[in-house]
């Protein structure tokens, strides 16, 4: 699916701003007919932003179940000859939308774009009426999983209420834009872009698919002074590129793909995308960029910030890839779910890598899940054959959107999931084989540190194993020098049963920002200073050991619990985006680790 743009082909109205909003407190929308009578006492409701700290009712925060949006919009009249979409970036979880009362798309999934011809649904050069409720209610069929029950209060009154096994706020609305955009009616509907080199010689390998056959296809590549460098014909080639610029981690360097479809030697679409040639490969233990072993420095991330929630935002977003320059990352985990194509945009652009992951976090037993019990969950009940479906289609799903962007080096396939059942094997197994038939980028599998070493089930099928492991605080509370030990025997008996390189893909302690304590003890910065310090100690003797992913990048909102005060405070950043301590030890080693980008 491509990303909309505006061509000399193409059109697009962002309807991104203020929509009429209502939740549905009392299911009354269905009944009511609200996609086609529209909302009456609603209120305003910003898009993209989630809807729960918008306004300050704990109704709203707290609430499960449909909320509806609505907008109005004059379709421009010389729109009729064009096919025309609307394209939601995403919205958490579960969604429908209308126009003119007629049901146009239904989707699950709450991290993905969805779209939707809107052929027989619209009205030209006059006002039309948008719809989209949004639902987000969990179940162990959706990706995260989670189990909807009722709750009765003191007043004998029913209430729905959201179990969730992830450990960050289910922040539910519309998270990103929502486009309405043109194509030609003969168009093109996807490019998918391979690339490698051999010395200085860039080597493309592209598909073109449109949705009708056009008499030609024709491709231009241009380097970044906008000089043409290559062309070529056809829905399909090689394209060579002489000394060519590759793109780097930290030294990005971006050529334009531009697609021109032409019928009767007139040109009827146009669409480009910024590509960078690279090569990525985990061979001999080690994970390659441009056949050089790249070590990960950088975090597990969340798309995250005061009142907007997970709603998009261009400017955290661009403060965030400044923090990560400073601090002398190279890279982060889209922990857990798919970040805005925005993201991955400016992850292009800024030369950081990125590992994406599907939003598979949760498929075990407790809340919070480095402490937790492991319940079964690969039973008929739980994570069942239609979870892996489920499963299947969101990662194709990400991968159709994102695998054209230089940045993504590694999928991630799922977070802490219970891979020591033995049904958790075929499970896998299933889902890599698929997975493995669209893309050869490397995979990873994140496991929490109830997974012994040894007793993981699906590191087989994997290229990289990610531990997330929190010795020093989950377990030997407040004592680093006793979770050092026990991270040095863990990493090398994983090693040992494993033999696959490790990314350690969480390790981090909740800090609150100010709190200062000499001696260090549990909370304070000077403790998250000490923890990070132990950890590297021991990466740094540990050759299969190919990167650090600190948790988190910045404190973020977690659902109400006993050990969160005010979300999770394992932030390097502030949820405003300031540093911590850690942040200025973190940028000194990062900066002078030898052998790293
Ligand atoms: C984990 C999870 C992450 C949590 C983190 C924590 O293992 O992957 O989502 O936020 O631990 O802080 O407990």
């Amino acid at each position: 699916m491509l990303y909309p743009k505006i061509t000399n082909s193409r059109n697009l109205i962002n309807l991104s701003g203020v929509w009429n909003f209502k939740a549905d407190y009392r299911e009354e929308g269905y009944k009511n007919h609200w996609y086609k009578n529209g909302l009456k006492d609603y209120e305003l409701m910003p898009v993209p932003a989630s809807y729960n700290d918008i306004t300050v009712d704990a109704k709203l925060r707290d609430f499960v179940g449909d909320v509806w949006y609505e907008k109005k919009i004059v379709i421009p009249k010389p729109w009729q000859n064009e096919n025309v979409f609307i394209r939601v970036g995403s919205a958490s979880h579960n969604s429908k939308a209308w126009i003119n009362g007629i049901l146009v798309k239904e989707y699950t999934g709450g991290f993905l774009p969805f779209e939707s011809n809107l052929e027989n649904a619209i009205k030209y050069g006059e006002e039309n009426h948008i719809v989209i409720c949004v639902n987000n209610e969990l179940t162990w069929q959706t990706f995260p999983p989670g189990e909807v029950y009722y709750f009765e209060d003191a007043d004998g009154n029913k209430k729905k209420k959201q179990r969730q096994q992830h450990d960050f706020f289910n922040y539910s609305g519309i998270h990103r834009h929502v486009y309405l955009y043109t194509t030609p009616k003969t168009y093109v509907k996807d490019i998918t872009i391979k690339t490698d080199f051999e010395e200085s010689l860039g080597k493309i390998h592209y598909d073109v698919i449109t949705n009708k056959i056009a008499e030609e296809i024709k491709i231009e590549v241009y380097d970044e002074e906008n000089q043409l460098v290559a062309v070529s014909t056809g829905e399909s080639g090689k394209i060579e590129i002489k000394n060519v610029k590759l793109w780097k981690p930290n030294n990005a360097y971006l050529y334009s793909f531009v697609v021109k479809l032409n019928s009767n030697h007139t040109l009827i679409d146009q669409y480009s995308l910024n590509i960078g040639i690279r090569k990525v490969q985990v061979k001999d233990g080690q994970f390659l960029i441009n056949n050089e072993p790249f070590y990960f420095k950088g975090f597990g991330k969340h798309e995250d910030m005061d009142v907007k929630g997970k709603g998009l935002d261009d400017a955290i977003n661009i403060r965030d890839f400044n923090l990560l320059k400073w601090i002398n990352a190279n890279s982060f985990r889209t922990s857990h779910y798919p970040y805005a194509e925005e993201v991955l945009d400016l992850a292009d652009r800024y030369g950081i890598v990125i590992i994406d992951e599907v939003p598979a976090v949760g498929m075990l037993g407790q809340a919070v899940p480095a402490v937790g019990e492991l319940d079964g969950v690969f039973t008929e009940e739980k994570i069942n054959n239609e979870s892996l479906k489920e499963h299947i289609r969101l990662t194709r799903e990400m991968i159709a959107r994102d695998k054209n962007h230089p940045s993504v080096v590694m999928w991630s396939l799922a977070n802490e999931a219970s891979v020591m059942e033995p049904k958790a094997e075929s499970y896998f197994q299933k889902l890599v084989e698929e997975t493995r038939k669209i893309d050869d980028r490397p995979l990873l599998n994140v496991n929490l540190m109830l997974i012994e070493p040894g007793k993981c089930n699906v590191s087989k099928y994997f290229d990289v194993i990610g531990l997330n492991l929190y010795f020093g605080w989950y377990s030997e509370r407040g004592d680093i020098d006793a979770g050092k030990k026990r991270l040095m025997k863990w990493l090398k008996d994983c090693y040992e049963a494993d033999n696959k390189p490790i990314l350690l893909s969480e390790y981090g302690v909740d800090t609150v920002a100010g709190l200062h304590k000499e001696p260090a003890i549990m909370f304070s910065e000077e403790f998250q200073v000490h923890f990070l310090k132990a950890y590297h100690e021991i990466f740094d003797q540990l050759p299969f050991v190919i990167g650090e992913h600190v948790w988190n990048f910045a404190d973020f909102m977690t659902g109400q619990d006993i050990v969160r005060v005010d979300g999770n405070k394992k932030g390097v950043f502030t949820r405003q985006r300031q540093p911590k301590m850690a942040a200025h030890y973190l940028r000194e080693r990062w900066g002078s680790l030898k052998n790293t980008y």
